[in-house]
């Protein structure tokens, strides 16, 4: 049975997305508001099928995608830059590679007990957040 990362999920830590902020470029008026923010992760998982949605009271970000097919990604309301995506499974890691402007950039997503854990990184920073179920 592979992974199922499906549910509504609410973030409980956030660790260096300051850093990680910085390294895409934010600036201070924005990263000071999205700091405060406890985003939620919506997940629907069908097959290879997936739609993640990041939920908060300042932004929201949908991303569409199957997994082995690279997509265009419009980081629309972020850091607003276009990538060439690609999400694989790691063994039981789902992994995104955003090809763009920023070296080593990508996340990954991977759940330990009951919690879903998503590091993203970019040129060498990485924040790393920890979600639970709603
Ligand atoms: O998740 O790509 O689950 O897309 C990371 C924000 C902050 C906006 C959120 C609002 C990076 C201003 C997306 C936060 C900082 C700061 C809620 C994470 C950029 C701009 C949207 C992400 C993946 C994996 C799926």
């Amino acid at each position: 049975m592979p992974v199922d990362l499906s549910g509504t999920w609410n973030m409980v830590s956030n660790e260096n997305f300051e850093d990680y902020m910085l390294a895409l470029g934010i600036d201070f008026a924005t990263r000071k508001i999205a700091k405060m923010v406890k985003p939620q992760k919506v997940i629907r998982q069908n097959g290879d099928n997936f739609t993640i949605r990041t939920l908060s009271t300042f932004r929201n970000y949908l991303v569409q995608f199957k997994v082995g097919e690279e997509f265009d990604e419009d980081t629309k309301g972020l850091d607003n830059r276009k990538c060439k995506s690609l999400v694989t499974w790691d063994n039981d890691r789902l992994t995104c590679v955003q090809k763009g402007e920023k070296m080593n950039r990508g996340w990954t997503h991977w759940i330990d007990g009951d919690e879903l854990h998503l590091e993203m990184f970019c040129e060498g920073h990485v924040c790393k957040q920890r979600f639970q179920r709603a």
